[in-house]
């Protein structure tokens, strides 16, 4: 077989679930990374059915988004003589609300005051991997592609503020699901809904397993909070599962 491509941004915590999987599950796959609008490009010359990031492609198909990338890695498990995931109802339910509710405001918050703020910050790991022409392009295209994501985001100062207050929440929520003492989300074995957490808001945090974490820095505001949260129950199990899964 084919190997099969990934299609990531280096930043997004979306993408580095699914490479996690991926690697946990033992697939050999290449990494194909592209910067913003870029991806848009290369989505519509693989016939993907949206533009949105990661997305695996195979020799048997496009497989697109982290969720299903996750359960597609984890049937290659057995034969890559990997264990795998524990995937659940309940770790379904956990993943779906981590996807659709830390990881949306995670982004929010952080862009709300990099893009706008402190646009040095993300320009440069968006270039990475894109060679001298896509550099020239995103610097070209750098206007637009603020507009397009402070649109799409819905960025502003009060979104950053608001996002922080959701991710909070949802934090305290992994810390009371973590007082089950098993050292997982859910049963006694790491899941798909560990992994989503933990990547989801890893960057906060910079563990050095993290593919990005020489390259990303957190701006300002946000540094503080991290630091602030650095030695809640969340954060600490996180640099573990990292340091020991990653
Ligand atoms: N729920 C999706 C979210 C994917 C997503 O939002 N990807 C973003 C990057 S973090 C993206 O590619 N945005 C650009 C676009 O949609 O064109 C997943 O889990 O894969």
């Amino acid at each position: 077989m084919k190997k099969p491509i990934l299609h990531v941004f280096l930043i997004s915590h979306y993408c580095e679930k699914a490479r996690w999987a991926l690697d946990l599950c033992g697939v050999d796959y290449h990494v194909n990374l592209l910067s913003p609008l870029a991806h848009a490009k290369t989505a519509k010359q693989i016939g993907a059915k949206s533009s949105a990031l990661p997305i695996l492609q195979t020799s048997s198909g496009i497989i697109q988004g982290s969720a299903a990338i996750i359960e597609w890695a984890n049937s290659q498990a057995p034969e890559n003589d990997r264990p795998g995931l524990l995937i659940t109802p309940e770790s379904l339910a956990i993943e779906k609300r981590l996807d659709d509710v830390l990881g949306i405001h995670v982004r929010r918050w952080f862009y709300s005051e990099s893009l706008i703020d402190c646009p040095k910050i993300v320009k440069p790991v968006f270039a990475v991997g894109s060679g001298l022409i896509g550099r020239v392009m995103l610097s070209l295209a750098w206007p637009k592609v603020v507009a397009t994501m402070i649109k799409r985001m819905d960025l502003g100062a009060d979104q950053e503020i608001e996002s922080r207050e959701i991710v909070a929440a949802e934090l305290d929520w992994l810390d009371s699901l973590l007082a089950n003492g098993s050292g997982n989300l859910v049963g006694d074995s790491l899941s798909n809904a560990d992994i989503t957490a933990a990547s989801l808001i890893a960057p906060m945090f910079g563990p050095s397993q993290h593919p990005a974490s020489n390259v990303v820095s957190l701006p300002p505001r946000v540094d503080v909070t991290a630091s602030e949260w650095r030695s809640r129950v969340f954060a600490q199990w996180l640099m573990g599962l990292y340091r020991d899964n990653r």
